[in-house]
């Protein structure tokens, strides 16, 4: 049985900085399906970590760790769900997208003689109703917690929500990034020479893309759209099968093995197109700072249709509107949500609309604060526990 009393909380790696003490964190994530569960709570827990916290991640299925994150962290410890039953709770506790904390530990947080900061972290949506509840308090009345207060935090796209995740040096890394050179190290690279080439920027050679997505893809309707001249690199899943016996002339494809998140954020910034998909992928698409199609996560009950909307309102906000339009055809069309037209595939041809736009939403996202920033500041105004 390993430790798993107050102690053994990680030492702290840094002091903390801004006049406060650094905060010890629970954070609590169940694995529905996918690794959106655990690859949004192991980004969280690095970020407070790497910024001085002591962090505990618990989760019931660690065994996406062994790729996602390879080597341990000053800071970060991460234990399965089961032993928190004996833990001693720290100063803040993170419920992930309403994991239901276990009751053990819940009363544990009731015993405390000052009740941790109880915060559940809500999944990312552009709509309306994040605004509304970001921030709203649900005192608990009943059960093992009754007494204590848990919080919403809604992540999101503006200041009225959490905001993102994104690491303090996260821009000028991407920016130092040598793309070219990080594929070729790799055997990715693209070929020289295009069969399109038309003389813009990137032709001289295969363009690449990488694709993350889920089994239910219209791979072949978008290789159709997408045109010769194209490197694909495909993440696992179902489109490491599927793909390859539709590529159409002039398109090549290459199976990758899973990927730390690191190396998936420099494989983001090295391409000239990400498809990415659920939560955390979607994030890092958009702080690459290159044309991204979003592949969001199906629900029964048509909500995914709205929420598409949402978020494509928000980032194609000032866009160029002919280019805006046939992107948001595309965006629709790649998640079934109408058919594919020839707006699909003249989006993907306008390279320099659809590039402005991904660097005009980085930067406006890049200048709001980031939802670690605001959750320690929310945490330490709770606590009381800044100086
Ligand atoms: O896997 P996802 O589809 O996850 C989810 C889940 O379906 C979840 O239940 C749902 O609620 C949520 O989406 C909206 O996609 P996501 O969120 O992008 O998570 C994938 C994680 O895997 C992300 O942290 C990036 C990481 N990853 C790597 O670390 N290496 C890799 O090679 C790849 C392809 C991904």
């Amino acid at each position: 049985m390993p430790d798993v009393t107050a102690e053994s909380f990680p030492a702290s790696p840094t002091p903390a900085t801004n006049g406060t003490r650094p905060l010890r964190w629970d954070l609590f994530c169940r694995v529905i399906d996918n690794y959106g569960d655990i690859g949004v709570s192991l980004r969280l827990a690095r970020d407070l970590a790497q910024r001085g916290d002591a962090v505990r991640l618990w989760c019931d299925d660690l065994t996406p760790l062994a790729w996602m994150q390879a080597t341990p962290i000053d800071g970060l410890r991460c234990l399965p769900w089961a032993d928190s039953e004996q833990a001693a709770p720290g100063d803040v506790v993170v419920e992930t997208f309403g994991c239901e904390l276990p009751a053990r530990f819940v009363a544990a947080m009731a015993a405390r003689a000052t009740a941790p900061v109880w915060i559940n972290l809500e999944y990312l949506s552009a709509e309306d109703y994040v605004e509304r509840s970001h921030g709203l308090k649900s005192p608990q009345f009943s059960g093992p917690g009754a007494g204590l207060t848990k919080w919403f935090f809604y992540p999101g796209f503006n200041e009225r929500t959490g905001g993102l995740l994104r690491e303090p040096d996260l821009i000028e890394n991407a920016a130092a990034h040598d793309g070219a050179a990080w594929l070729a190290e790799r055997g990715w690279a693209p070929a020289a020479g295009s069969p399109t080439g038309s003389g813009q920027p990137g032709e001289g050679r295969e363009r690449v893309l990488s694709l993350f997505a889920y089994p239910q893809a219209p791979l072949d309707d978008f290789l159709e759209a997408l045109g010769p001249g194209w490197l694909l690199l495909l993440c696992p899943g179902a489109p490491q099968t599927a793909v390859p016996p539709l590529l159409r002339r002039g398109q090549r494809a290459i199976a990758l093995p899973p990927l730390t998140q690191n190396d998936y954020d420099r494989l983001l910034w090295s391409c000239d197109l990400n498809l990415v998909r659920g939560e955390d992928s979607f994030v890092r698409g958009q702080w690459a700072g290159q044309p991204m199609l979003w592949q969001i996560y199906f629900q029964d009950d048509g909500a995914h249709g709205p929420k598409l909307e949402a978020f494509l309102d928000a980032s194609l906000a000032g866009a160029d509107s002919a280019w805006a339009a046939d992107w948001r055809a595309l965006s629709q069309a790649w998640n079934g949500l109408s058919a594919w037209t020839p707006a699909c595939a003249a989006a993907l041809r306008e390279r320099p609309a659809a590039e402005a736009q991904a660097r005009a939403w980085r930067a406006k996202l890049s200048a709001q604060p980031d939802l670690v920033t605001a959750l320690r500041a929310f945490a330490w105004r709770e606590t009381g526990l800044s100086s």
